[in-house]
C-alpha cells in the first residue's frame, strides 16, 4: 500500500505584521505569505491577494468589499479576520460566494474593558489633561479648586450593547460603585442582570435621558450604524460623558463634536473613529476630550491569543470541520 499522497498546504495570506510566534506557526503549517513592511494593503493590493490565495488573513484595516470579493479566484473559501468585529468585511456578498468568515471574540473582551475603564475614569478624572498640565512646565502647585472632576461612586453608567465586553465592563465599573444600566437588542439572562443588578431600558431613547455616563459597546452593523444620531445625543443631559471603544461609526461623530464644542456634553473619550485613522481635527483641539489611537484590545498576550484563534479556525476549517468561529450575518 502506497503512502497517502500528502495534502497541500493551503496559502494563507496575512494582511499585516502579526506577533512572531503566531506567523512562526503559522508558517509550519500552512503555505503563509506575510507582511512584512506592515503596510497596510490598497484595494488593488488585497484583490492581487484574493485572487492566490485560499484563506485571507485581514484586520480592521482592510476593506473587504464587493469589489475585492468579486475578484477573488475560486480557491478563496476562508477568511479568517484577526479581530472580533466584522464590519470591515461584506459579509452578505462573502456568503453568497461560498466564502467563509470567521473571527477571533472572547480573547479580546478582558483587555478591552479594561481599556473602557481608563477611558472612563481619563475623561471624568481629567487623567489625560493634568498629564499635559504636569508635563507642561506651567503647573505652579496644588490647589483647592484645581482640576475639579467628576466624582464616578454612585452615578449611573448606561451600557450599549451588553454582550461579552459590556459585560466585563460593567463587572469593573461596579467596583467604582456605578449603577449598571443598559439597552440591547434583546434583554439578557436574568441570572446576568442579577449579578451585576443592571437595570434594562427597552427604549434606548429613555435611557440616554437619565444617565451619567454613556459607554458603547454594541458592534457597528447596518443596524447600529449612527444609532447615537444628532436626535439621540441631543437627548443625553449636559454633564454626561460619552465613551466608546467599539467603532467610530456607531455615533454621529459630526453632531458629538458640535456638542462638546457648545458644552452641552461633559466630555467624552474614544478609541475608535469615524473615519479612521482620521481623527477630527476639531475634536483634537478640545480639552474635555480622550483620544486614543484604536488601541482597546492592544496587549501582547491579546495579539497571541487572537492569532491562536486564527490559527485554530483555518486548521479546523482546512481539515474538513466546522471553524470554531464562524461569523453568520444574521449574528449581527
Ligand atoms: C482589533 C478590534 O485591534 O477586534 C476588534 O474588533 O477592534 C480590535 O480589537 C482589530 O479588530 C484587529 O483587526
Amino acid at each position: 500500500m502506497g503512502a497517502m499522497p500528502e495534502k497541500r498546504k493551503p496559502v494563507v495570506i496575512v494582511t499585516r505584521k502579526l506577533p512572531d510566534v503566531i506567523e512562526t506557526r503559522m508558517m509550519e503549517l500552512f503555505d503563509t505569505r506575510l507582511n512584512h513592511d506592515d503596510v497596510p494593503w490598497t484595494q488593488n493590493e488585497l484583490i492581487e491577494a484574493v485572487k492566490i490565495a485560499d484563506v485571507l488573513v485581514p484586520t480592521v484595516t482592510d476593506r473587504i468589499d464587493a469589489r475585492v470579493l468579486s475578484q477573488a479566484g475560486s480557491n478563496l473559501r476562508l477568511i479568517a479576520s484577526f479581530g472580533t468585529g466584522v464590519d470591515h468585511i461584506d459579509l452578505k456578498t462573502a456568503r453568497q460566494r461560498g466564502i467563509t468568515v470567521t473571527n477571533t471574540p472572547g480573547v479580546l473582551t478582558e483587555d478591552t474593558a479594561d481599556m473602557t475603564m481608563a477611558l472612563l475614569l481619563a475623561v471624568t478624572r481629567r487623567l489625560a489633561e493634568g498629564e499635559r498640565v504636569a508635563r507642561s512646565g506651567t503647573w505652579h502647585g496644588w490647589g483647592p479648586t484645581m482640576m475639579l472632576g467628576t466624582r464616578l461612586w454612585g452615578k449611573r453608567l448606561g451600557i450599549i450593547g451588553l454582550g461579552r465586553i459590556g459585560q466585563a465592563l460593567a463587572r469593573r465599573a461596579r467596583g467604582f460603585g456605578l449603577t449598571i444600566h443598559y439597552h440591547n437588542r434583546r434583554r439578557v439572562h436574568p441570572d446576568v442582570e442579577t449579578e451585576l443588578e443592571a437595570t434594562y431600558w427597552d427604549s434606548l431613547d429613555q435611557m440616554l435621558a437619565r444617565m451619567d455616563i454613556v459607554s458603547i459597546n454594541c458592534p457597528h452593523t447596518p443596524a447600529t450604524y449612527h444609532l447615537l444620531s444628532a436626535r439621540r445625543l441631543a437627548l443625553l443631559r449636559p454633564h454626561c460623558f460619552i465613551v466608546n471603544s467599539s467603532r467610530g461609526e456607531v455615533i454621529d461623530e459630526n453632531a458629538l463634536t458640535r456638542m462638546l464644542e457648545k458644552g452641552d456634553l461633559a466630555g467624552a473619550a474614544l478609541d475608535v473613529y469615524e473615519h479612521e485613522p482620521a481623527i477630527n481635527p476639531r475634536l483634537v483641539a478640545l480639552d474635555n476630550v480622550v483620544l486614543l489611537p484604536h488601541m482597546g484590545s492592544a496587549t501582547l498576550e491579546g495579539r497571541i491569543d487572537m492569532g491562536e484563534k486564527v490559527i485554530i479556525n483555518i486548521k479546523a476549517f482546512s481539515d474538513g470541520h466546522p471553524p470554531p468561529d464562524r461569523v453568520i450575518e444574521t449574528m449581527f
